[in-house]
């Protein structure tokens, strides 16, 4: 979409006065942006992540704001046929005033406004104004004012928005169990006055036929016409063209053509091909004005397979005719200040979900339609979108007010995002259908909002994709937990290890067919952390510790878990270090088992992929982007070639998960090993799976590996196929009672183009070995991994290229050994 500033479009973009109604805090906000943003920006308000500022910060969201500013008109422009204020998203309870005249109101943040200004605007300087009420006000009366008094979900503290379901605002920024309330306000997207005589082309959205001569791609252009005219609409792609003139009515318009693309490339998921996109550039011209539209699209096919079989019914993604193996993850907000986030940021944490092999990313429901870039990134990455619909996790309102909202905002965000070939699946919300509607009368409700008008919303504009009601749930009209249906058909969210504290073990007797949520909380680490609590609070059962923990019984959780498989750690540090060990074991022995049951299980999407602010969370990137332990792990167990051991009554049965489609043949070495690295026996075997297959390929019975419990501490088993895969590893006993020695780390770095090499000595086995980055943000080659007797090089990159120094006095190492041995996880470097 254009938004840069011409004879017909004129941006309001940059500087507004932004006021505080009924107070005395008055500044200069950037547009787009947010109030709260500006006052963070101007050093106003400290901080808002720091410590506890939250609470102190609420009155930012209580208070009412008003932007305003002037602008420009010549007579020319405002004796147009049309000027429309165009406004892409305002957030959330505003009323629009030109010239002191009302133009219009809003209660949806994720909805675009078009409102015609035409009779208030004149030729020379107008006036803008933007009242915004506070949301948590508004919510609360509308509360008190409704005849269904509908409850939120919500986290467990004080200042959390409780009716948040009342405004279609991003429902987290009332407060998550893993996120702050920031009820933040703002002209949060483009805004912009057009004034026009020809028309305007508001979406371009495609259907693609795939068949033996290429691919028929049938092209709307959704127009709004000022007045009734001729015009020239042109489309092309690849080479083709199509052409229509055009008679036109005044209102919204829809040109439809049809091209045949011969024998186009196709567009695949991460790891199975590439990802070819084909510009689409729509063109029309009226009246002697021109709009155009340029679009970037992939050529594919893409269902959700749902058919009978011997468990019940299958739930995988078929594209270009093949199953796919969904692995991925759930995103979440990117900051709490969405002005703040970068696209660059964006993309680095969507880059660093496909660099760990993801294919899929789920845009969580209680979140927001993410930007434009977040999709064609996911375009260019071979990412496919599960896109759920923003509602989560509550009980909606039906009234004809809250409908009529929800279908515009639905039509629209189909139309803005349906040409992306990464979007996969519409999906009407989060965990609704299964975990709310108690009654019959909310069960109505959900009914009206979701199947009678979403649903149909979603077949009118993008027939050819499938909306599921919701995430997770058996099917159409489906209600109330189901854990045994979950498992023979539809999708699952599976939480009894997390919420329902059952041992990791417990991952191995669950069986979905597509694991859409499941996970496991790690602390942030030190370097995030000590930026936002002061020195005397590093300890994570201190009152600001807790405070960056917004799951009920969080630490608890993982505490016990700790000390089910570890020995509790002797530093601060360690233990943030151990929580994120423990956080990548239980994510590994759940999709390794979710792999291993493939074709009956098809996909696994962790909870979560990103953070809003520093946290303790279930996240694998920290939220400046920074991999967790769980990050690199996945990069290990999500590799497209999975080896993988599981020990189960006296043996240990070692599997090959193939999600490529082309068989694998491999040739195994296995090894066992004693912790002083020497090999007391080994043998070799060939192991092959079929396409998208898994495969056990051996078994080895644990009396083959050790007599005696004091073996069993002692021994480990490896399996490698070559560089096919990462090796595979299994030890006999929880790591907590392996007799680890002293691995006697060292660390010998030296600078390598602008980053490092780091290359690790160890003397003995030594189990999630962890490099620390040198205050600065980076990637390791590898890191988190099990390590052998000998030198391990690794290199370091560090994330923004332009860098070429930083403190290598900064890397560290920490083992497990360390951990919870030593009162210090850094060791000496050499
Ligand atoms: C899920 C999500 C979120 C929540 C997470 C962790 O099921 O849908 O609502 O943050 O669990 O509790």
């Amino acid at each position: 979409m254009t938004n840069a500033c011409s004879d017909t479009y004129l941006s309001l973009h940059g500087t507004w006065r932004v006021a505080q109604v009924d107070g005395n805090t008055h500044l200069d906000g950037q547009v787009p942006g947010l109030v709260h943003h500006d006052l963070v920006e101007q050093d106003m308000v400290p901080d808002p992540f720091y410590g506890m500022n939250e609470v102190d910060q609420q009155w930012v969201g209580d208070s009412d704001w008003e932007y305003s500013r002037t602008f420009e008109l010549t007579r020319e422009q405002v004796e147009r046929s049309s000027v429309i204020l165009d406004a892409r998203g305002l957030d959330t309870v505003a009323s629009v005033f030109i010239n002191d005249q009302p133009v219009g109101t809003s209660d949806n943040m994720f909805v675009n406004n078009r409102w015609n200004v035409k009779p208030f605007v004149r030729a020379g300087t107008n006036r803008i104004r933007i009242e915004f009420l506070s949301a948590r006000r508004v919510s609360n009366e509308r509360f008190a004012a409704a005849d269904s008094k509908l409850h939120s979900w919500g986290p467990p503290m004080p200042w959390f928005g409780k009716h948040r379901v009342y405004l279609r605002k991003c429902q987290c920024h009332s407060g998550w169990d893993w996120g702050p309330c920031f009820l933040v306000q703002g002209i949060w997207r483009d805004l912009g006055v057009e004034c026009r005589n020809g028309p305007k082309l508001l979406a371009v959205t495609h259907r693609q036929e795939h068949g033996g001569h290429g691919v028929r791609l049938t092209v709307r252009a959704i127009l709004d016409v000022p007045v009734s005219m001729t015009a020239d609409v042109t489309f092309r792609i690849a080479g083709q063209s199509a052409a229509a003139a055009c008679d036109l009515e005044a209102g919204e318009q829809i040109i439809e053509e049809t091209l045949s693309i011969p024998q186009p490339d196709l567009w695949w998921p991460n790891g199975l091909g590439d990802q070819p996109l084909y510009e689409l550039t729509v063109t029309v011209k009226g009246r002697g004005e021109t709009d155009r539209l340029v679009q970037r699209i992939g050529f594919r096919t893409i269902e959700l397979v749902r058919e009978p079989d011997d468990v019940g019914e299958s739930f995988f993604f078929r594209v270009n005719g093949k199953p796919v193996f969904a692995k991925g993850a759930n995103w979440i907000p990117g900051d709490s200040f969405d002005s703040r986030l970068t696209d660059g940021q964006i993309e680095w944490d969507l880059d660093s979900a496909a660099a760990a092999h993801h294919n899929m990313i789920r845009v969580w429901g209680g979140g927001i339609y993410e930007r434009d870039r977040f999709y064609e990134r996911c375009d260019e990455l071979g990412l496919m979108v599960w896109q759920d619909f923003m509602f989560a996790c509550a009980d909606y309102p039906a009234d004809e007010a809250f409908l009529s909202s929800v279908a515009v905002e639905a039509r629209q965000q189909v139309r803005r995002l349906m040409h992306h070939p990464s979007i996969a699946l519409w999906c009407g919300n989060n965990e609704i259908q299964e975990m709310h509607l108690k009654t019959q009368e909310t069960v109505d409700a959900y009914d009206k909002l979701f199947m009678q008008t979403i649903m149909p919303i979603v077949g009118e504009e993008d027939p050819d994709r499938t909306f599921w009601p919701s995430s997770p749930c058996n099917g159409y009209r489906t209600y109330g937990k189901d854990l045994e249906g979950n498992q023979t058909r539809g999708d699952m969210h599976y939480w009894g290890v997390w919420h329902g504290d059952a041992p990791f073990t417990e991952y191995l007797n669950i069986r979905p067919r597509f694991a859409s949520e499941f996970g496991f909380q790690s602390f942030s680490s030190p370097a995030l952390m000590d930026g936002i609590v002061p020195p005397e609070q590093r300890n994570i059962a201190s009152e600001h510790f807790e405070f960056h923990q917004r799951s009920h019984r969080g630490n608890t959780v993982m505490l016990s878990h700790l000390s089910r498989h570890f020995r509790i750690p002797v530093s601060h540090e360690g233990m943030l270090y151990a929580s994120q060990v423990l956080q990548a074991l239980s994510i590994k022995t759940a999709c390794e088992h979710w792999r291993r049951c493939m074709p009956h299980t098809m996909g696994t999407l962790i909870w979560q992929l990103n953070d809003i602010w520093p946290v303790a969370s279930w996240s694998s990137l920290e939220a400046d982007g920074g991999w967790k332990l769980l990050h690199y792990e996945e990069r290990r167990f999500f590799c497209p070639v999975l080896l993988s051991m599981v020990e189960k009554d006296g043996t240990v049965e070692v599997w090959l998960s193939n999600d490529r489609l082309e068989p694998q043949a491999l040739d195994l070495c296995v090894e066992l090993k004693s912790f002083d690295g020497d090999i007391i026996w080994s043998r070799g075997q060939p192991g092959q799976a079929g396409p998208v297959e898994s495969k056990q390929i051996a078994v080895i019975r644990t009396a083959e590996c050790y007599g005696s419990s004091i073996e069993a501490s002692e021994r480990y088993l490896k399996v490698t196929a070559g560089d096919a895969c990462p090796p595979a590893y299994h030890v006999f006993r929880p790591y907590k009672y392996l007799h680890l020695r002293n691995p006697d780390a060292r660390l010998h770095v030296e600078p390598y183009g602008n980053g490092y090499r780091a290359d690790v000595t160890v003397s003995s086995f030594a189990p999630f070995v962890w490099l620390t980055n040198p205050g600065i943000p980076g990637l390791w080659s590898d890191n988190g991994m099990h390590l052998e007797p000998g030198r391990h090089p690794y290199l370091f990159v560090p994330r923004d290229t332009a860098t070429t120094s930083a403190d290598p006095g900064r890397i560290s190492l920490t083992t497990l050994w360390n951990a919870s041995n030593k009162d210090r996880t850094d060791l000496d470097i050499l």
